[in-house]
């Protein structure tokens, strides 16, 4: 056994063997360095993105950073989902920040005297004790649900884990599924980017065009203190996220008729995943799971069916007031992991995957299309690669078959996460590190890399294409 072998085994106690980092360093450093940001920021009850530029608890966040979690103590993992559903609102939808009474207002902006959801969300169900904001992000939760409950079943069942969280996750999916139908063909709409949670993606240019900013003075931004101008969503945007914003609050967020609506693939394929997770846990508490899974397959059809485009041989978005979206984002690679996709489409997006629009030098994935227009390799979601998607997408090829396509991914994520100190992105070209350091879900999912080495994403019928 080699060196960085004998030291993973050493560090984990599981014999896990790996393939050995040649320049980068040893799995244990980074395992330890990994918990070490996990633990500065760690908050007691939940764990914050970064402790500077994000110092609340985030929505999918907390999912990705529960499934590192659980394999440094699976208490806390269970503890970081069940504090995030504890904010869920009576409508169902688990918002996208939990604010953190502690943390000064000015930290962050928009801060929770700008959604006040206690007041503008009373008519939807807003809990009363703490602030949240009113929009959602993508249902990553069951899944890491499932995934935390199996790292430790004994933990879980003592606690009464998975009974605890079961109908607050299907009170979640079944608001998304009734209430952001907006499209009324199945699948989910955001109605905010932030929702998408990929802010500034070049797909977003087209529906946000349509939007009138809020004035400049109107706001202060405070993402600015923290992170270069460069690295970060411009004014111009800010405004127009502002603007979306106020106006679903000030219609006590309910759902209907806002300026934004979009089908988005990724969004989508993260509930289809969560959808056959939550099958999964029914099972698990007695409840045969088969509707749910059904429900899944009707999701994947209508995923196929709307957002695929063989053209480009990749998902893109659907604006539901101007048609379909024609950028190319990670965001529409994100589906292959959604288990039992036809196979030709599960093969083009394989293709894609390696074409020139996203085969970056250091064998990460862009955000956004390498060749496309508005490809800016520092801007946030214009073209850096960020390392939740690397997650998905490699579990989408290991779910596939592609070992040896995963494999080499896992080692490029695992190179770039250690080499740039566990950066929130970074240039898909040449690795530099962009945005916030010593950031929650890169550090979390490093460490998923480094201990679940058969990457089974245990969603359903993993892998299976239908002819
Ligand atoms: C707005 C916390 C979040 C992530 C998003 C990422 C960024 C927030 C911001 O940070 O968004 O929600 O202030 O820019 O785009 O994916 O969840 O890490």
């Amino acid at each position: 056994m080699d060196r960085t072998a004998q030291l993973t085994a050493r560090v984990t106690g599981r014999g896990i063997v790996y393939d050995p980092l040649s320049t980068a360093p040893s799995a244990a450093s980074l395992h330890v360095r990994a918990a070490r940001v996990l633990a500065a920021n760690w908050t007691g009850t939940s764990t914050v993105p970064s402790r500077h530029l994000y110092p609340h608890q985030w929505s999918w966040d907390s999912a990705f950073i529960a499934i590192g979690l659980r394999h440094l103590s699976p208490l806390r993992a269970q503890t970081e989902l069940e504090t995030l559903l504890a904010a869920q609102w009576g409508d169902g939808r688990v918002p996208h920040i939990v604010f953190s009474p502690s943390v000064p207002l000015d930290a962050y902006f928009p801060s929770p005297d700008f959604w006040r959801s206690s007041t503008a969300g009373r008519a939807a169900g807003a809990p009363r004790t703490v602030q949240t904001s009113g929009i959602v992000q993508p249902p990553v939760h069951a899944l890491a649900a499932w995934l935390v409950h199996r790292a430790d079943p004994g933990l879980s069942w003592a606690r009464g884990f998975l009974a605890r969280v079961y109908p607050r996750l299907a009170a979640w999916h079944r608001y998304l599924l009734r209430r952001r139908d907006l499209g009324g063909g199945g699948l989910v709409s955001v109605v905010h980017p932030w929702e998408q949670g990929m802010d500034n993606s070049p797909c977003w240019d087209g529906p946000l065009a349509r939007v009138t900013p809020a004035p400049a003075h109107s706001f202060r931004r405070a993402d600015l203190d923290h992170g270069a101008p460069e690295d970060r969503p411009t004014d111009l945007d800010y405004g127009r996220y502002v603007r979306l914003a106020a106006d679903y609050r000030d219609g006590a967020y309910a759902d209907g008729d806002g300026e934004f609506a979009v089908e988005d693939p990724s969004f989508n394929a993260l509930l289809i995943a969560s959808e056959h997770a939550l099958a999964r846990i029914a099972a698990e508490l007695g409840t045969p799971g088969t509707a749910r899974h059904a429900r899944a397959e009707r999701l994947t059809a209508a995923l196929v069916e709307r957002l695929w485009d063989d053209a480009s041989g990749m998902f893109l978005c659907r604006d539901l007031r101007g048609g379909m979206i024609h950028e190319r984002s990670v965001s529409g690679l994100v589906p292959l992991l959604v288990p039992g996709l036809p196979r030709e489409v599960s093969g083009a997006l394989l293709d894609t995957l390696r074409g020139p629009h996203f085969a970056a030098r250091t064998g990460l994935v862009p955000s956004y299309d390498l060749r496309g227009a508005a490809f800016e390799p520092n801007r946030y979601w214009r073209g850096p690669a960020w390392f939740n998607t690397a997650w998905l997408v490699e579990r989408g090829l290991r779910a596939h078959g592609e070992k040896a396509a995963a494999d080499a991914l896992r080692t490029a994520f695992l190179h770039a996460a250690g080499d740039s100190g566990f950066a929130e992105y970074v240039d898909p070209d040449t690795g530099e590190a962009c945005g916030a350091p010593g950031f929650g879900w890169t550090a979390a999912l490093t460490l998923d890399l480094l201990h679940d080495m058969d990457g089974a994403m245990e969603t359903g019928e993993e892998g299976g294409d239908r002819g």
